[in-house]
């Protein structure tokens, strides 16, 4: 008998999303679901981990494993997930406020520590969630909001892509949400590719930054290569306007695996907690 194969849409719960009607995360979800299904994977081989904030309600729209953790801590989960079990794809999802602000030092050591698994960032430079305070993605002079301070944070903005690399991340790409086949398609290549990989998607919040979508006119393809030299992707990066897609890095680091000395089966486990 042939394996069975799945259509994106079995990788779609029947719950219906509460986002905003035009929100950018409807892109990355149907996006998700595709990559899953193009890789012929089965929903039962996939996993979807969040933390908290708009974007990251995703593990409730999708029709696989999930878990809908805690803010900033969706990296430690889907790590803890992806070292237990090992033969299922995690994709570890959220937004840049729920990633880079409270979850930054879990985004560091995620790079860092080079687990198999990918991270899609739906980078909509705001807290939408929670009605629109300025994230660290932010521009510093953004001050639109009633919940920024007049004049903008001041603050320069988080730099993802190149903390990521400066920390370790094996797989590096950028992506816009309105392209839901490009994003597809770079998903599908950072779950392949083994180690870390980092898919930073501008996924507009049309409703507190209403100006987003204006992406769609700004956005191309990059015309460089991926490069395998970090240096080169760092000078790309540090001379970028922000709006190249594509795949920047891909690095050559092996994957943290957990040493032999730390696996137990469950009956070890069992031992230990018998009384
Ligand atoms: C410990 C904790 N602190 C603060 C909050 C409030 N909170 C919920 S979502 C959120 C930010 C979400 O922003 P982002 O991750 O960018 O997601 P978006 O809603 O824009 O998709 C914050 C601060 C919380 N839920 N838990
Ligand atoms: S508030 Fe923004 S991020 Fe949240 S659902 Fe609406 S458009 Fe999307």
């Amino acid at each position: 008998m042939n394996a069975p194969t799945y259509s994106a849409k079995d990788f779609r719960s029947d719950v219906k999303p509460v986002w905003c009607p035009g929100c950018g995360d409807y892109g990355v979800l149907t996006s998700i679901a595709k990559a899953f299904a193009d890789l012929n994977l089965a929903p039962h081989q996939t996993s979807v981990v969040s933390g908290i904030g708009c974007s990251s309600r995703i593990p409730a729209y999708t029709n696989t494993y999930g878990f809908h953790s805690i803010h900033g801590r969706a990296l430690a989960v889907g790590a803890g997930l992806k070292l237990a079990r090992p033969d299922l794809t995690v994709l570890v999802a959220g937004g840049d406020g729920d990633g880079f602000s409270i979850g930054g030092n879990h985004f560091i050591h995620a790079c860092r520590r080079n687990v198999d698994m990918t991270y899609v960032v739906m980078d909509n430079r705001v807290y939408g969630m929670t009605k629109g305070q300025p994230s660290p993605t932010t521009e510093a002079d953004w001050d639109a909001s009633a919940m920024a301070p007049p004049g903008g944070t001041g603050v320069t903005p988080f730099h993802p892509l190149a903390i990521a690399l400066a920390a370790g991340a094996n797989f590096i790409a950028r992506a816009f949400s309105g392209d839901i086949n490009g994003t597809a398609a770079l998903i599908a290549e950072a779950i392949r590719y083994p180690g870390f990989s980092f898919v930073a998607v501008m996924s507009p919040c049309i409703t507190f930054r209403e100006e987003q979508r204006d992406w769609k006119s700004v956005i191309r393809q990059s015309g460089f290569p991926a490069t395998t030299d970090p240096a080169q992707a760092a000078r790309r990066l540090m001379t970028d306007d922000g709006f190249n897609m594509g795949v920047l890095y891909r690095g050559g680091r092996d994957s943290f695996a957990k040493p032999r000395s730390t696996q137990c089966s469950i009956a070890d486990l069992d031992s230990e907690f018998a009384v």
